[in-house]
């Protein structure tokens, strides 16, 4: 491995520390207002100055790179990458450090994105140099310590002009709330197959409540980390955890006087048994939870679900029910729905569509968030698999890391998640459709965006699915769409996706 400058593998000295530009902002010259704080970056970079290094920040969002002052002082850079999509956006970033004469050597890589390029096992870095050659990936282990799930962000945050604070904390902030799930969908490229634990909450919301105060804020909007929210709740967990984290949360709003408004991912299974209590239940919603993203995946059909180990063949019959108790207790359900994967066919993916449009129609304050499965990810179980590995369309993508711009969660099915086109389209189809349902009912909140082509549209959809899709461009690029075919798509790409909503 090339860790570079000292032994444990991760950056020290005075270390600039980089969030990369949204995936689809990556030439914006202005603030970005949307910006959320970029809280895994700032506690790896607590982290690192409990290891003695000294950070400072750099958000792409809110400046471009080239104009930062003195952007060569620094002895190490260290980028974040959060998701797959952002390899292109880290990228583009190391290509910005190389072109102004910093050594590949001092650039260090951290986050869930770019952690799958080591093999667990072996700790080759080869994928990794493949995209980033001669700089450093962190494995996610050198940053532990004994401290690590009761860190907080505190000093991190004194590093923040006040003026990035004030964006930061008009949008929704990240709380630290947990890690893990005990689940292993083959999809899931989060921290999978391991036992929830539980950050300082307290401590953490805390902090930002101390900072809320100084800027005269009278609420905090919150995304719990979570992956499952009800998970203590199945067999063999421990429901007092999630309840004392609940009575902190409780408390410190009340202590501070600030509103707290969150919303959180949840299993359908776990929620049900969450909610079978009373009390349990009350201190939710005095928590200031307001919506939960429910897992749909494979749900339309029991052969899909047993494919993706989803861990959960009546998941149909939960999510009925997890919805109807949600909308009923007040919560908004979210149909959080990943479809599109390679155990899918042309009938699970109409039934898909039929049960999302059931769900949206049933429960009139239900909301969509369905993303276009993207199967191979780095880190998740399907990367691993040698035909993956030997395909062309994992050689495209290993061959230029813009590419993996088109495994977003929110990009249309392409000729890199989808190579057979049939079933590409008829993802697409689906996804477009229940896009515009979604749309013409205002419940949405999963925004399609244009992949990198090989040709032009035509690869992408039917005409019958364009002129769908262009009714939900209207909404975004009225009058971008007029000019638009199927054919000039590529040339309009860039432009469409800027103006489509961020992915949140
Ligand atoms: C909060 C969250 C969001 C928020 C982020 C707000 C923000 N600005 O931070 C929102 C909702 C915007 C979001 C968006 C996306 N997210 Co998100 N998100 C999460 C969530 C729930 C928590 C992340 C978190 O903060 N964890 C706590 C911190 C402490 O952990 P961490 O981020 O892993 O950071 C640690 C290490 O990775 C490392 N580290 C991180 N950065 C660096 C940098 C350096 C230099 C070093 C050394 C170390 C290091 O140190 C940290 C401490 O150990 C996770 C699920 C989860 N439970 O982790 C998904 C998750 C990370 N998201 C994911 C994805 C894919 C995305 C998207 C990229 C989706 C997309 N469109 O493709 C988008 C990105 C859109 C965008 N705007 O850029 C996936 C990543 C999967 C993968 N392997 O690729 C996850 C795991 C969700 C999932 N179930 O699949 N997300
Ligand atoms: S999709 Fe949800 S339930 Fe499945 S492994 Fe990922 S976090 Fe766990």
């Amino acid at each position: 491995m090339t860790y570079s400058s000292n032994e444990s593998g991760v950056p020290q000295g005075r270390v600039l520390m980089i969030n990369p530009p949204y995936v689809h902002q990556k030439d914006v010259d202005h603030a970005d207002k949307s910006a959320q704080l970029p809280f895994g970056l700032l506690y790896a970079g607590e982290l690192l100055e409990q290891r003695g290094a000294k950070v400072s920040y750099h958000d792409c969002q809110l400046e471009r790179l080239v104009d930062r002052n003195e952007i060569d002082a620094y002895d190490n850079y260290g980028i974040t990458v959060m998701g797959t999509q952002n390899i292109a956006s880290a990228n583009h970033v190391y290509k910005t450090l190389i072109d102004i004469g910093i050594k590949p050597e001092q650039i260090f890589f951290g986050g869930q994105g770019a952690e799958g390029l080591i093999d667990e096992a072996t700790g080759d870095d080869k994928e990794f140099q493949m995209l980033f050659p001669g700089s450093n990936i962190v494995s996610r282990e050198s940053l532990y310590t004994r401290n690590y799930w009761s860190t907080t962000i505190r000093l991190q945050l004194k590093k923040i002009p006040s003026e990035h604070k004030d964006i930061y904390f008009n949008n929704e902030l990240v709380l630290a709330w947990s890690q893990g799930c005990l689940y292993g969908c083959n999809f899931c490229g989060a921290q999978i197959m391991q036992k929830e634990r539980f950050y300082d909450v307290k401590e953490n919301l805390k902090t930002y409540l101390e900072i809320a105060r100084e800027l005269d804020k009278k609420s905090l909007d919150f995304y719990v980390t979570a992956l499952d929210f009800g998970q203590q709740a199945l067999p063999h967990g421990n429901p007092g955890l999630l309840n004392a984290a609940l009575g902190d949360v409780i408390m410190m709003s009340e202590r501070y006087g600030i509103e707290v408004h969150n919303r959180a991912l949840t299993r359908a299974d776990s929620y049900l048994a969450l909610v079978r209590d009373d009390a349990l239940l009350k201190r939710i919603h005095d928590a200031g939870f307001y919506q939960f993203g429910i897992g749909a995946d494979g749900a339309s059909s029991v052969d899909v679900l047993r494919a993706m180990h989803k861990g959960d063949l009546d998941l149909k019959v939960h999510i009925m029910q997890a919805f109807e108790h949600a909308q009923a207790n007040g919560f908004i359900p979210e149909i959080l729905y990943v479809f599109g994967t390679e155990n899918d066919t042309p009938e699970t993916l109409f039934q898909t569509l039929q049960l999302c449009s059931e769900l949206l129609k049933k429960f009139d304050k239900s909301i969509y968030r369905g993303f276009p499965a993207k199967d191979f990810i780095p880190g998740n179980k399907n990367w691993k698999r040698p035909e993956w590995k030997s395909s062309e369309a994992y050689k495209r993508l290993m061959s230029e890391a813009g590419n993996f711009e088109d495994l977003g969660f929110e990009t249309l099915a392409n000729t890199i998640s989808h190579p057979n086109k049939k079933m590409r389209k008829e993802v697409n189809a689906r996804a477009v459709e229940m896009s515009y349902v979604a749309h013409t009912l205002g419940r949405v909140q999963s925004f399609l965006t244009i992949p990198i082509m090989e040709k032009d549209g035509t690869e992408l959809m039917s005409a019958g699915t364009f002129e769908i899709f262009r009714e939900i461009l209207k909404n975004y690029a009225p009058d971008i769409v007029p000019r638009l075919t199927l054919e000039n798509l590529p040339d309009y790409r860039k432009e469409i996706n800027l103006r489509v909503p961020k992915d949140k």
